[in-house]
């Protein structure tokens, strides 16, 4: 497949228009696109109250290849009933995440029963009713509540609330997956877990950061915040072992010039080794220092731990930083010259830097590096974790998390005068390992693909399996369906946000509250999530009533029936989320609205004292460094959301499918494999087979990438200790030539 020499521009234009004729005319998709919903991807918060394809600060057209993959995905008809008949779950397992998307919308609840081949359709008031049955049946600690970020604010908040009062703290969200690392890591600098800066901040900035991410292809609307930053001479440094393509060029379908002719996006290109990154940053600090180019004012009045910081960079030597970045001084000291010429400087990161074992202490390296020029706390500047899911913050912000905060916590107690369960709830991880213990039961998914967003696919598939009832909430199929089944698996189907009757909000990663307006729905049989759990939360109430159970008197402090109205829902928000009185009304008023608390525009931080707190680090050891070892990360296309595959191939890395391992030319010669040939891949969770090689010269030497999700066959369960990530992004493989194997072609690949 021929390589593209830029990102964006003109097939993403040929793009939209084919996309729009599969959704049944440029017209119909036209208006699906403009229609007052918050987009429903990632968490740059376009759409909203000003209609699709609009930014927080008003400008269209912003538009993106993923959300039309997205909106034309719901767009798709029904699942065929024959489908369910053909296809049992070994022939659902055999099929593609790409397939399994295509099939269609779920439209009807769907039953998994032991014994049986595959799924079968079920009537809604059967499902709910087996669903609350159980529920009714095993201890609250026996079951756990999973949120994927695709959800609203209103079903998180009343799902979150219910299992509480249900007795569990056993909730989270796919967070644990994606920028925890970054909420950790934030809170104990900042006091406050999100973004320190608003969409204006990132226009007014002369130098962003991108550190460990590809939003040319994730996050594409950004590219025109970076686009116009070069164009008035300001720069753009980019930090990731593989040369993105969208990265250097992009042309951004929405300018004319930049469409005709690209925009340069990178001033400055820095290729450490994956992982590497806590030592460059350090590099980079200590150099700042020895230049005396840091704000040693706002370090002493507006920081705690300075002095220890500046001792931890002085007594950290260049030879340790150098060889566990992979990064050379002089790299390092262009970055520090640049950065000490900048006036406004934003720090933007993403996954690269959140799916490491040291995630939280990237994290706050990269704050201590913002503190030390005072570049937090003053506009046109800050840190920025660039979010995954249109919702991913929202959801943690109205208390899907296993620890709630404790104004949440005495809120909700007070607000419906109730007594919250204490005992310590699961991460994400922990959820899967509990359940593979058999020290759960149910898990109860609210969107998401929790098998395949977990690393050790084969683990993960047989803790799910367990589980004596696994339900999901879904649109459309996905490999969860098919491998992370227990005894008993229901789906039931439900609305997507621009097809509810009902209004429901949103939050983006600038703090930026939007509301949707729903819309008609597209399909007979799914419902509103809102109102399928208040269903549940009802049936549940009602079973326990009736045997008289300990919770029975906190499940019946709310009438869960009024909280099928997302009105309701708001109204109880704005009372015990802090920073979120503005909920109450945004109905009425129309307006979106600025979370109060997160946004610092003068120094003074969230925390008990008012100061940042800078962070000392020992450095990691980088991994994969010995004989015969090779560093992998494994990542996106830009025709993919997550565990969802719209399109085998990659445009912008000009590879054709999906299977295939990219390496640097010296590291093929290394293993004596060839390119195109095929070989096994080996990861501390198991094998893969049937590997294509593709040389790769973009990615630096000794590191290596696979497709996410398939490579979860691999990865090892080994987390970041402090928020839970697994290292998705450093993995230690080694790569043989399939024929060395013994008997190789006997075996199915993975
Ligand atoms: N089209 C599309 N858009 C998406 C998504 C999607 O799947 N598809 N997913 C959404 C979600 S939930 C998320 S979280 C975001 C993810 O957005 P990203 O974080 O941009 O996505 P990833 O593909 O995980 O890749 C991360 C980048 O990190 C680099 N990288 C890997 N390891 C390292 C390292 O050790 N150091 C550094 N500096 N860089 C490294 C990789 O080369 C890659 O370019 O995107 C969101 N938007
Ligand atoms: N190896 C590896 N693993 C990773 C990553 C990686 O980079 N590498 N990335 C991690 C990251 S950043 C994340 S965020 C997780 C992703 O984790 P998840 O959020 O759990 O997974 P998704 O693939 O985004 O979930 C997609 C499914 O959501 C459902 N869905 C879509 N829209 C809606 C809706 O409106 N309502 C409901 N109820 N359901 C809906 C559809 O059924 C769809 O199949 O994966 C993580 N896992
Ligand atoms: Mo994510």
């Amino acid at each position: 497949m021929r390589k593209v020499k830029q990102g964006g521009g003109w097939p993403a234009v040929w793009y939209t228009l084919r996309k729009a004729r599969e959704a049944g005319g440029l017209l119909r998709f036209w208006r699906a696109m403009r229609s007052r919903n918050a987009c429903k991807t990632c968490a740059l918060g376009m759409g909203g109250q000003s209609g699709g394809m609009v930014n927080e600060l008003g400008h269209f057209p912003e538009v993106c290849k993923k959300s039309m993959q997205a909106m034309a995905a719901d767009m798709q008809g029904a699942i065929k009933p024959d489908f369910w008949r053909r296809f049992g779950l070994r022939e659902m397992r055999a099929m593609s995440p790409r397939e399994l998307e295509h099939a269609g919308r779920l439209t009807e609840p769907m039953l998994h029963e032991p014994g049986q081949p595959g799924y079968r359709p079920i009537a809604w008031e059967d499902a709910l009713g087996r669903i609350a049955a159980k529920l009714a049946e095993v201890t609250p600690q026996e079951s756990f509540w999973y949120f994927s970020g695709r959800s609203s604010n209103e079903a998180g908040f009343l799902l979150q609330t219910f299992a509480r009062l249900y007795g569990t703290n056993n909730v989270n969200n796919c967070s644990y997956y994606c920028h925890q690392a970054s909420g950790v890591g934030l809170t104990s600098v900042t006091g406050s877990g999100t973004a320190t800066l608003t969409l204006e901040d990132l226009d007014q900035s002369d130098l962003v950061f991108v550190i460990g991410g590809n939003p040319a292809s994730n996050h594409p609307r950004l590219m025109r915040t970076l686009m116009d930053l070069r164009r008035r001479g300001d720069k753009v440094v980019v930090v990731n072992p593989l040369v993105e393509t969208g990265m250097v060029r992009f042309a951004v379908p929405s300018d004319v010039r930049s469409l005709l002719f690209g925009s340069e996006i990178a001033s400055r290109y820095v290729q450490p080794h994956i992982g590497g990154d806590l030592a460059m940053l350090t590099g980079i600090a200590k150099q700042i220092v020895e230049l005396g180019a840091h704000d040693e004012g706002f370090l002493t009045s507006c920081c705690s731990g300075w002095e220890a910081l500046r001792g931890k960079l002085a007594a950290t030597s260049w030879e340790e930083i150098l060889a566990k970045s992979g990064v050379t001084r002089d790299e390092i000291d262009q970055m520090a010259a640049d950065y000490a010429a900048a006036k406004r400087v934003v720090f933007s990161w993403t996954m690269g830097i959140t799916h490491q074992t040291h995630g939280v202490e990237s994290v706050q390296a990269i704050a201590n590096l913002a503190l030390l020029r005072g570049m937090v706390g003053r506009p046109g500047a800050g840190l920025l974790p660039i979010r995954g899911h249109s919702n991913v913050q929202g959801m943690g912000s109205i208390g899907v998390t296993p620890v709630l905060k404790q104004a949440i916590f005495d809120r909700l107690e007070s607000h419906f005068a109730v007594k919250l369960p204490t005992e310590p709830g699961r991460d994400t991880m922990d959820c899967i390992v509990g359940a593979e213990r058999g020290e759960l039961k149910v898990g109860f998914c609210l969107g998401g693909n929790l098998y395949g967003s977990n690393p050790d696919s084969a683990y993960a598939a047989q803790a799910m399996s367990q589980l004596e009832q696994v339900v999901y909430l879904s649109t459309t199929l996905n490999t969860g369906h098919a491998h992370g089944v227990g005894k008993e698996t229901l789906i039931l189907p439900v609305l997507a946000r621009d097809e509810e009757p009902y209004a429901t909000t949103q939050e983006s990663m600038f703090n930026y509250v939007r509301l949707s307006d729903g819309g008609p729905r597209r399909l007979d049989g799914p419902r509103g999530e809102v109102e399928v759990i208040a269903d549940i939360a009802a049936r549940v109430t009602k079973l326990l009533s009736d045997k008289s159970a300990p919770q029975t008197g906190g499940l019946a402090a709310i009438d869960w029936d009024s909280m099928r109205d997302t009105g309701a829902i708001r109204a109880a928000i704005a009372k015990i989320v802090p920073g979120f009185d503005a909920i109450a009304k945004i109905d009425a008023t129309k307006q979106e609205f600025q979370i109060d608390g997160r946004t610092f525009h003068t120094p003074r931080f969230a925390t008990p004292d008012g100061r940042a707190n800078l962070q000392t680090h020992a450095l990691p050891e980088l991994r994969g460094a010995g004989e015969g070892e090779l560093r992998l990360m494994t990542i996106r296309s830009e025709g993919q959301f997550n565990t969802v595959v719209y399109e085998e191939h990659d445009l912008y890395r000009g590879v054709e499918r999906r299977d295939v391992i990219l390496m640097h030319p010296d590291d093929i010669g290394r293993f004596g494999v060839s390119a195109g040939g095929k070989v096994t891949v080996g990861g501390p969770a198991g094998r893969m087979q049937h590997i294509t090689v593709v040389a790769h010269p973009e990615i630096r030497a000794g590191n290596a990438a696979m497709y996410f999700p398939e490579a979860n066959a691999l990865i090892s369960r080994q987390l970041d200790p402090r928020s839970k990530t697994p290292a998705f992004k450093c993995v230690v493989v080694r790569v043989t030539p399939q024929e060395q194997v013994p008997g190789a072609d006997l075996i199915a690949s993975v």
